[in-house]
């Protein structure tokens, strides 16, 4: 049981400290959306991975603040929950919107794992002590800058590389990465910027030994997926197409993909992301835990969550300092040969750098019932 007597809310923006060009557009900054829920001097808290404009998914961080604060939070502040679940559930009679429910599930989660002490990957059924990690890269200006960059995460220790690709920007890289590194594990991410008719472009990344394809086509398909696939010797992975277990097990059943990225934002909350985990692996697909540029704390959820079995494929949580001159927690997460150690502390193990966040925040408000 763990009672929620108040929330807080902050939303700070953060400099990126590489330019990450995606097929969808070329970020320089994160807006991070935090919340912390409170009771009984216990506090957990969650990052909001929705963004300024609706480009990878629909959800936005206005559309989040006003949920939160008209919708959400008045939902379960000033009341007592057996278990997140339960949280969940109070919330379960609104649709979509999953990355804005899941900052409450989410912190709910923190808080229920602070409260029993013990920590969050371990209350999820998660053993690992840390988990493999590898990189997203951004799309470079040219080959030879897109060998180095690699060259440089490789030599860090990341245990898989992912190139993003867009039309024009696709066979070129791919091609050059894998003369340069024949045996390094290599994928690559399209957010959506394709269509059946790339079919021939994309059939010429089957040459490049690629572990899968995350995402050629549109964000809310499945069907065009599973035919690309038919066409395809990569595995497809799922990234925005996937917001909920069932979407999963639909996507594994028309043989839309062999792979699932879980971000447990996107599919709203660590109880879903688990659901996700479950059903791919009743159809012996393995899930890998992707990212949204998160700072620490979402980062944090990222690799509790990452400790589950069926996390087999390395994951896109890579190191804070590779983003972040400051991050808005304590604690440093840093991976070492590819491996990131999960925070060893109950519940998500890091702590609000609540310094910085008062010097920074551009919204911070506290909310009572
Ligand atoms: O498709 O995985 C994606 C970042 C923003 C939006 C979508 C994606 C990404 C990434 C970044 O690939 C992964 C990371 O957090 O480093
Ligand atoms: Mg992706």
């Amino acid at each position: 049981m763990f009672r929620i007597e108040a929330a807080e809310l902050w939303v700070v923006r953060l400099p990126l400290k590489f330019r990450f060009e995606t097929s969808f557009g070329v970020q320089t900054e994160k807006l991070v959306p935090l919340l912390a829920l409170r009771g009984e001097g216990i506090e957990g808290v969650a990052e909001g991975t929705m963004e300024f404009a609706p480009m990878y998914r629909e959800e936005t961080v206005a559309g989040a603040l006003h949920l939160l604060r008209e919708v959400f939070l008045p939902r379960v502040l000033g009341r007592t929950f057996a278990n997140p679940e339960a949280v969940n559930d109070a919330l379960g009679a609104f649709r979509g919107n999953r990355m804005a429910r899941a900052m409450v599930e989410m912190a709910a989660w923190d808080l229920w794992a602070r409260t029993l002490n013990v920590p969050l990957g371990t209350l999820l059924g998660g053993r690992k002590t840390s988990v493999e990690v590898g990189v997203s890269l951004g799309i470079q200006p040219d080959e030879a800058a897109t060998v180095a960059v690699v060259r440089r995460h490789v030599e860090q220790g990341y245990r898989r590389i992912k190139l993003k690709i867009k039309p024009g920007w696709d066979v070129q890289p791919v091609r050059a990465v894998r003369e340069a590194f024949s045996d390094i594990r290599l994928t690559v991410d399209a957010n959506s910027a394709y269509t059946l008719a790339d079919t021939g472009r994309l059939r010429a990344l089957d040459a490049f030994d690629l572990t899968y394809i995350e995402q050629p086509l549109a964000w809310d398909d499945l069907v065009d997926h599973a035919e690309l696939q038919r066409r395809l010797r990569t595995p497809l992975c799922l990234d925005e197409s996937v917001a909920s277990a069932q979407d999963a097990r639909k996507a594994l059943a028309l043989g839309a993909g062999g792979v699932v990225n879980i971000k447990v934002a996107r599919v709203g909350g660590h109880a879903e992301a688990r659901r996700v985990h479950d059903v791919a692996q009743a159809f012996g697909a393995p899930v890998w835990c992707g990212g949204m540029l998160e700072s620490g704390v979402g980062r944090a959820h990222n690799i509790h969550l990452s400790t589950l079995p069926n996390f087999a494929l390395p994951g896109d949580t890579s190191s804070a300092s590779r983003y972040w001159e400051t991050d808005v927690i304590h604690e440093p997460l840093e991976a070492q040969g590819g491996l990131m150690p999960v925070p060893s502390g109950p519940g998500t193990g890091v702590t609000l750098n609540r310094d910085f966040l008062a010097r920074v925040a551009e919204l911070h408000e506290e909310r009572r019932p």
